[in-house]
């Protein structure tokens, strides 16, 4: 599991991010895009999340097709996926052929979203997006509110601060100073997350969502509260949030003051040589790896199908699944 735990610590960013989502009720479906870009945890109570999977190899654009797929048709277009990613030809795909073709679809996912997002912004296609069209575009509905409809909090979060963290994060995005997004400047605002230049305001972000009490450093409350809340308070513990605070002792909390700096922070959720398209791909390569020697053939992928692609067979199984608690 030592591979994995490294991949939900990126992941975090993405949850802590993505807060807004869970008070969505509330919020017009047109709001902030970077708010819900970032894909779902890896990991979530525990269990493997295998749309995450889907997404990395696919992108998430396309793996949202594949679930519309039957189980036959969905494995003949995967067929014809690993023939491509297959560069050599030698009818085996290895880690690094594997970890390039995560890497062209991350890269395919982020321009066509960006693209979209672009001309929706800026239907004249001008050479940059100012602050203020950008404001009113996504914002502008704030003016009609009162103070209070705008302040009002769901879960920690209000209009009024999401709007402070975009104009933030904007602000960081805007290399040249001149409040107004180029492409390249737009595309760091949309996807911080492969941007250097984005580190610290993405860490700020996290920081921000985390730390519920706002002493400006992380209890371990506030670290298992962004992964479990009981369903009742008295609720025991499940065996996997206790491991996570024991994780936060013997791994995060580097200086044992019971607490997580920024430093400390920073070291978790974007440690210095952690390469994502790598971690995917050895874990792919793991769940199908049958015969253990580290390249899978095209008949092992196709077995393994639904780790890589979903299809209504995975959807249905779901929903059996589901069905069964009942
Ligand atoms: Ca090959
Ligand atoms: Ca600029
Ligand atoms: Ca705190
Ligand atoms: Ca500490």
């Amino acid at each position: 599991m030592a591979t994995y735990s490294a991949v939900v610590l990126v992941v975090v960013v993405a949850a802590a991010v993505a807060i807004s989502s869970t008070s969505a009720s509330s919020i017009p479906a047109d709001l902030p895009p970077e708010h819900t870009v970032f894909h779902g945890k890896h990991f979530e109570g525990g269990e493997h999340n295998a749309q995450f999977d889907h997404d990395a190899f696919l992108g998430a654009d396309e793996a949202k097709k594949f679930d519309e797929l039957t189980p036959e048709e969905s494995k003949r277009r995967l067929g014809v996926i690993v023939d491509r990613i297959d560069e050599d030809k030698d009818g085996l795909v290895t880690l690094a052929e594997l970890k390039n073709w995560i890497q062209y679809t991350q890269k395919r996912y982020i321009d066509e979203d960006v693209n979209r997002l672009w001309r929706q912004h800026n239907p004249e296609n001008n050479k940059t997006i100012p602050w203020e069209v950008y404001r009113k575009l996504i914002y502008g509905f704030l003016d009609d509110l009162t103070k209070e409809e705008r302040e009002a909090e769901d879960n920690g979060i209000s209009y009024s601060k999401m709007l402070a963290r975009d104009r933030r994060r904007w602000a960081v995005a805007d290399q040249d100073l001149d409040d107004s997004l180029t492409r390249e400047e737009f595309t760091a605002f949309l996807h911080p997350e492969d941007h250097p230049t984005m580190k610290d305001v993405v860490l700020k972000e996290t920081i921000d969502d985390l730390d519920k009490d706002k002493d400006g450093k992380i209890s371990v409350d506030e670290y298992i509260g962004d992964m479990y809340r009981p369903a009742e308070l008295d609720d025991p513990e499940p065996e996997w949030v206790l491991s996570e605070r024991e994780a936060f002792v013997t791994h995060r909390d580097l200086d044992n003051d019971g607490y997580l700096n920024e430093a400390e922070v920073r070291q978790w959720i974007v440690p210095q040589d952690f390469d994502h398209a790598e971690s995917e791909a050895k874990h792919l390569i793991f769940e199908a790896d049958m015969d253990h020697d580290e390249q899978l053939t095209k008949a092992e992928i196709l077995d393994k199908y639904d780790v890589f692609v979903g299809s209504q067979a995975t959807d249905f199984g779901e929903a059996l699944a589901r069905h069964d608690e009942f």
